[in-house]
């Protein structure tokens, strides 16, 4: 028997990385699937046990417990949610937005915060495209987000600009990279790593998706001493058609945490409530408006 991460993933078939090294093909073991009740046997980030088999493939025996994981959240019926894991164990979430072209709309980096905070994943907010703004133009759009206590790393993948210190974030850890299409996410994981070599631009994007509706996800390796792991998969793409629980949202803006329980309302959703806290705190400027604004909408169904 014995260990490694799953690193590919396609209706049954796993590829995992062995901790000495070698790369075995594997299947599951009925027995696992009939224990556990979601779909989602193992996932690419999962640790495993697999026993090797005489014609050098392998079984996983056990999946081990995950230590964080990555999930989209569907509406079921009568009000239940249905949970579809993408990825285990996961450090990091690195949101990719570009300064311009397309243009950030902060509506939709929020959306992709919320996401992270639902899954309770650090995130990393990644300003890409800084050579076509400057620095300073960069930080009164973003600026807010390191009030609020993210990173923000102002990075230019065609100028070569903050590329190290995107590799240090990536080193040693398990990344999930998300953002809207056309803000560089390729362009920066080449630069990060040449050898990577993930279609860019347009058209190569389209034949990318393309490619990866009908192909597995993955865990892609950061080479260097520390390693590092970056997770494609299509189901992480659109990140903006997560959803969250209502009454999950406003746990997933930090800034409100610290108000959540002084409400007149047990369960006030902040919108019309009378003495609400979080509204109060909109007010005293503890809250940016911006962000909720951003909460309203989401909350409303607005977007
Ligand atoms: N000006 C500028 N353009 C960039 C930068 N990074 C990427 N691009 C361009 O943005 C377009 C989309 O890049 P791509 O990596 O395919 O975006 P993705 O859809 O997020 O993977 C391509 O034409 C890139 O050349 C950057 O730092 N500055
Ligand atoms: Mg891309
Ligand atoms: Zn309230």
């Amino acid at each position: 028997m014995q260990t490694g991460t799953v690193l590919r993933a396609r209706s049954g078939f796993y590829t995992i990385l062995a901790d000495d090294g070698a790369t075995i093909e594997s299947r599951m073991r009925g027995r696992i699937k009939k224990d556990r009740q979601t779909s989602d046997l193992a996932v690419i980030g999962d640790r495993v046990a697999v026993a090797s088999l005489p014609d050098g493939t392998g079984m996983i025996e056990r999946v081990e417990p995950r230590r964080s994981k990555f999930s989209r959240r569907q509406p079921g019926p009568r009000g239940a949610w249905r949970e579809d894991l993408l990825v285990a164990n996961v450090d990091q979430v690195l949101i990719v937005f570009a300064c311009a072209d397309p243009p950030p709309h902060v509506r939709l980096v929020d959306r992709f915060l919320v996401v992270a905070e639902a899954n309770e994943v650090d995130a990393v907010l990644v300003a890409n495209k800084v050579d076509l703004v400057g620095e300073s133009a960069a930080r009164d759009v973003f600026g807010l987000y390191e009030g609020i206590g993210y990173p923000v790393e102002y990075v230019s993948a065609r100028a070569g600009i903050g590329i190290d210190r995107l590799r240090d974030r990536l080193a040693g850890r398990v990344s999930v990279v998300a953002g809207p299409s056309g803000v560089g996410k390729s362009t920066l994981l080449n630069a990060v790593q040449p050898g990577l070599q993930l279609a860019t631009g347009e058209v190569s994007e389209v034949l990318h998706k393309g490619r990866h509706t009908t192909v597995s996800a993955e865990l892609l390796e950061v080479e260097g001493p520390a390693g590092g792991w970056v997770a494609d998969t299509p189901g992480l793409r659109e990140l903006g058609l997560f959803a969250i629980p209502p009454e999950d949202l406003a746990w997933c803006f930090p800034e409100m945490r610290p108000f959540l329980g002084g409400c007149a309302f047990r369960d006030c959703s902040h919108l019309h409530e009378p003495r609400c806290a979080v509204r109060a705190a909109v007010q005293g400027g503890d809250v940016p408006e911006a962000r909720y604004e951003s909460y309203r909408r989401l909350r409303a169904g607005e977007d």
